[in-house]
């Protein structure tokens, strides 16, 4: 058995995220977690919500609530939608708890003591009405490129013109609208990432087994002329961590917090700590899974997330735990994805475009979505969600492949051959040849799932259901019993036997239905099946078993037509 900690990137507190945000790193980490307990190794997964930032009081000011007000009803929101889409977190936590304050001040200290921090005086401009700096994108003013009235201090979203504050002509607070602003010095910490380049590089160069995505975009930013630039580590801003070395105060620093990013990957540790925590543990407990002096030794650590993300896994957080100089877990495995894109364009949160967690499951269980998402994950290059093959692959996959053959086994059993497993006829050499391809399918299948290679575990799985179709198509039951009900006894036998082992195979994929499955073939026996003959007789003559509820139901042309044009437009 195997200790094995994974983690999913942390979703941001502001909205709710759509479904291009799922596939690239809460599910896919998921269908790994259930697989892993599946197979009976010691895992603990972790999620939170990513509180702090700009973003975060942005959306709080819009919502108009205080942010804390916001972040903690936002955080619950998300939990939900997590608990809906089946996501088996051990614990979802919240970067903003006290447990990651803590951990990000203690980390912080270290690179201090360690020489790996630096103070670096900036100007900025300051609102004196608002009495707070403003980050760029808190000031408003007038394009100096286009005319356009309401530019950003960053950028122009008529003219796309990057822009500094400084270039605005009439510069304002978006916040109050003053004008009443003025270019003061502040100081800011700034995490001497250049100093660990060496370090950095022997330790990616080490991970000769990673995806190509992942050390492709680490090696970009590591080499690149701008690549692994030294970073400030803190802002003026009122909502986040504030900064302090350990538990002592830092001099100059009053006022300020750490920036999201620096605070956002140490809460995975933090969550760690707030799940022992939640469950009454001692900190002997967490630090086993992440410290390499308290027992983290024999853990292997997954990360899964987008491709955007990953400068932030490989390069800056890897710095803050090496600079810590402590021994403290580094990722072993980094699973990457690239993005899913929309009906013909992008998913984007900012412009409300696609769907969104809230409605995909108002709409329809989450089974159905996690498979499509699965089956279809942006692994190699970008993969689109259209309507049509959305409805395809549910249609043909879950109703068509699965459901049918749950639904054809049970309700021919039941009708003929009555309420309990039946015991007569022997296996054939047609169920010793399916037995066999069941047997190397399955180890593929595992393989697959081992190597979170998840379009090919998923199209494995989709030849497996097939196979037991093709069985049940060939073997026709129906005809047997008319002339050689033995026979068909024998048939029915090793098809509900199936039927239970389909569900712990599919079970990481579509909890739900997996659950309902088993349920119907009156077991709880969900341990894999090392040995398939075996697992293939756990159903024993006279065991009862029933017709489960249809599984999966068909998208009709007209719901397709209908969700399409419902989610054509902007969420507003
Ligand atoms: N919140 C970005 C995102 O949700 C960011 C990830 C943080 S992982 C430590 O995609
Ligand atoms: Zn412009």
């Amino acid at each position: 058995m195997a200790r094995i900690l994974i983690t999913s990137a942390i979703p941001y507190i502001n909205g709710i995220k759509h479904l291009g945000n799922l596939v690239g790193s809460q599910l896919p980490a998921d269908l790994f977690a259930r697989y892993m307990r599946a197979r009976g190794h010691e895992v603990i997964f972790i999620c939170a919500t990513d509180e702090h930032g700009t973003p975060a009081e942005l959306a709080a000011a819009k919502a108009g609530k205080p942010v804390e007000e916001y972040c903690a009803e936002m955080h619950e929101v998300q939990k939900d939608l997590a608990a809906g889409f089946r996501l088996s977190f051990d614990h979802f936590g919240r970067s903003s708890s006290q447990r990651n304050h803590r951990l990000t001040q203690h980390f912080a200290g270290r690179l201090a003591e360690n020489g790996l921090i630096q103070e670096v005086s900036e100007k900025q401009v300051f609102s004196i009405d608002d009495n707070r700096f403003l980050p760029d994108r808190y000031i408003t003013g007038t394009c100096p490129n286009c005319g356009n009235t309401s530019a950003r201090g960053d950028q122009c979203e008529e003219c796309t013109k990057q822009l500094d504050p400084t270039d605005l002509i009439n510069p304002r607070s978006s916040i109050s609208g003053s004008t009443n602003l003025e270019v003061r010095e502040t100081k800011h910490l700034y995490l001497r990432q250049r100093a660990l380049r060496d370090k950095l590089e022997a330790w990616i160069d080490s991970k000769t087994d990673w995806p190509i995505l992942t050390t492709s975009i680490a090696k970009k930013w590591l080499n690149d002329g701008d690549g692994l630039q030294d970073r400030g580590i803190t802002r003026d801003l009122y909502w986040g961590i504030p900064v302090k070395k350990g538990d002592q105060p830092w001099p100059g620093m009053e006022g300020k917090v750490f920036y999201v990013w620096f605070d956002a990957p140490i809460e995975y540790i933090a969550g760690t700590a707030e799940w022992a925590d939640a469950n009454g543990l001692d900190d002997a407990a967490w630090e086993r899974w992440w410290r390499t002096d308290k027992g983290a030794e024999d853990v292997t650590y997954y990360q899964f997330m987008g491709k955007d993300n990953v400068p932030f896994h490989t390069l800056s957080f890897p710095a803050t735990i090496l600079g810590s100089g402590e021994p403290w877990k580094l990722v072993d495995y980094l699973k990457s994805f690239n993005y899913l894109n929309y009906d013909g364009g992008q998913f984007s949160t900012s412009q409300g475009r696609g769907v969104f967690m809230d409605q995909a499951l108002s709409i329809l269980p989450a089974d159905y979505w996690r498979w499509w998402l699965l089956s279809h994950a942006p692994e190699n290059s970008d993969s689109e969600f259209t309507w049509e093959n959305f409805q395809a692959s549910v249609n043909k996959d879950l109703a068509d492949v699965l459901g049918n053959f749950v639904s054809r086994v049970t309700k021919f059993a039941k009708s003929k051959l009555g309420e309990t497993v039946p015991a007569g006829g022997d296996f054939t050499p047609a169920e010793t040849a399916l037995i066999a391809d069941l047997g190397a399918r399955i180890r593929d299948y595992e393989s697959l799932m081992a190597q979170m290679e998840v379009r090919k575990a998923a199209a494995e799985l989709r030849a497996i259901w097939v196979i037991g179709n093709e069985y049940l198509q060939a073997a026709a039951p129906w005809s047997a019993v008319k002339t050689d009900p033995a026979r068909a006894e024998a048939i029915v036998r090793l098809s509900l036997n199936l039927i239970r082992v389909y569900a712990i195979l599919s079970r990481p994929f579509i909890p739900d239905a997996a659950a309902t499955m088993m349920a119907a073939m009156g077991s709880e026996d969900w341990s894999w099946p090392e040995d398939v003959p075996a697992a293939l007789r756990t159903l024993a003559p006279g065991d009862a078993y029933s017709v489960p509820e249809n599984l999966f139901r068909k998208i009709t042309d007209e719901e397709r037509a209908d969700w399409q044009q419902k989610f054509s437009g902007i969420r507003t």
